[in-house]
């Protein structure tokens, strides 16, 4: 399959001398997600990220900062992460024969993003400090030592990730009227709406969806509209206090009519659980939180009957099997004995 560059030459800021190499981002499957939609009284489909080379929605953007900062003839790239950031950087970065370095805060990083992040080769520097910090520490150190920097606020990242909405639209023939997505530093969301509103104008679509975005309670500073300096949740992906993209992410929420809520870790978890064990679909906490946030505005009536939803499921369940197992019951363990076996079936 052609690789997101390929696909999408016209849509992107693309010229002869850009390299379009690819790991086969993008073209991930729009489930339908039947049980859990009828539950909710709305046709819902989770768009999942988890499918894309590294098993997050960072490729998109990924594959279009490295190629971009390949053709800028840059030789080394630096970002900030909260983890899966640094696997997708890592990965490009290897792709396109750049040397990678990557900031994460300390102890606070998906066991699977982690590994990744090694095993593609990046110089992995863990920062005793938040992902809020390291993102000033790479951003300082990008302009010092002129690296390219590849987190969010490089334009290439978002304009790669607008990708998502396109797939979405070609796919349900229509854009949806809800669009949710899980916010850390609003950077995803920013790039839906822009990629929307590029249809639109395109003349392929006549609406924008309501842009709806979730975040963590204890990392909640577009809900308070106060940053957050001690970033707090189980969904480590999107445990951040000061969000660079806030602003236009603010700005596309309010002109699509939409709006920002919070979900507790609690909830964030249940929803991860549901999803997985009614439908097949797992995906990692921080993915979850829409599916929690649509829950709870089912309980404050304020989620319209019979709309279509889709909620992006940024990253692969597999990231954090740590979320799951420590919350896992004791796992029935039996010797090799057929009679202790036909027990526990017989239960
Ligand atoms: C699974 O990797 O910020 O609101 O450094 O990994 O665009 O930040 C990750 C963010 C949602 C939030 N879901 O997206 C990073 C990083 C998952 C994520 C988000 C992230 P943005």
């Amino acid at each position: 399959m052609a690789g997101l560059l390929e696909r999408y030459k016209n849509y992107f800021p693309i010229t002869e001398k850009t390299p379009l190499k690819t790991l086969g981002e993008g073209g991930t499957p729009l489930v339908k997600l039947h049980k859990i939609g009828k539950e909710l009284g709305i046709e819902l489909y989770g768009k999942y990220e988890g499918a894309n080379p590294t098993g997050s929605f960072k490729d998109r953007g990924m594959v279009l900062a490295m190629a971009k900062a390949a053709e800028e003839g840059a030789k080394a790239v630096i970002c900030a992460s909260t983890g899966n950031t640094s696997a997708s950087a890592a990965a490009y970065a290897a792709r396109f024969g750049l040397k990678c370095y990557v900031l994460l805060p300390a102890g606070k990083v998906a066991l699977g993003k982690l590994s990744q992040a090694l095993v593609y080769g990046a110089k992995v520097i863990s920062i005793r400090g938040n992902f809020d910090r390291a993102l000033e520490l790479a951003k300082g150190a990008s302009e010092e030592m002129g690296l390219a920097i590849v987190n969010s606020v490089n334009p290439y990242r978002l304009w790669g990730q607008r990708s998502g909405a396109w797939e979405i639209c070609e796919e349900l023939g229509f854009p949806p009227d809800w669009m949710v997505l899980p916010v850390g530093n609003a950077g995803n969301i920013t790039a839906y709406w822009a990629g929307f509103v590029q249809y639109k104008n395109k003349g392929k679509i006549k609406s924008v969806p309501k842009m709806v975005g979730i975040q963590a309670e204890g990392a909640s500073p577009l809900v308070s509209g106060k940053s957050c300096p001690n970033p707090e949740t189980v969904a480590t992906a999107i445990r951040i206090g000061r969000p660079v993209n806030g602003k236009k992410a603010t700005w596309a929420v309010r002109v699509s009519g939409g709006f920002f809520s919070s979900v507790s870790d609690e909830e964030i978890l249940q929803a991860q659980k549901e999803l997985a064990s009614k439908e097949g679909v797992f995906a990692e906490p921080a993915s979850c939180a829409p599916l929690a946030g649509l829950k709870r505005a089912k309980r404050d009536g304020k989620l319209p009957k019979d709309i279509a939803v889709v909620m992006v499921l940024t990253g692969n369940g597999l990231k954090d099997p740590q979320a799951i197992l420590s919350r896992q019951e004791e796992i029935c363990e039996i010797d090799g004995d057929e009679a202790q076996l036909r027990e526990v079936l017989m239960r």
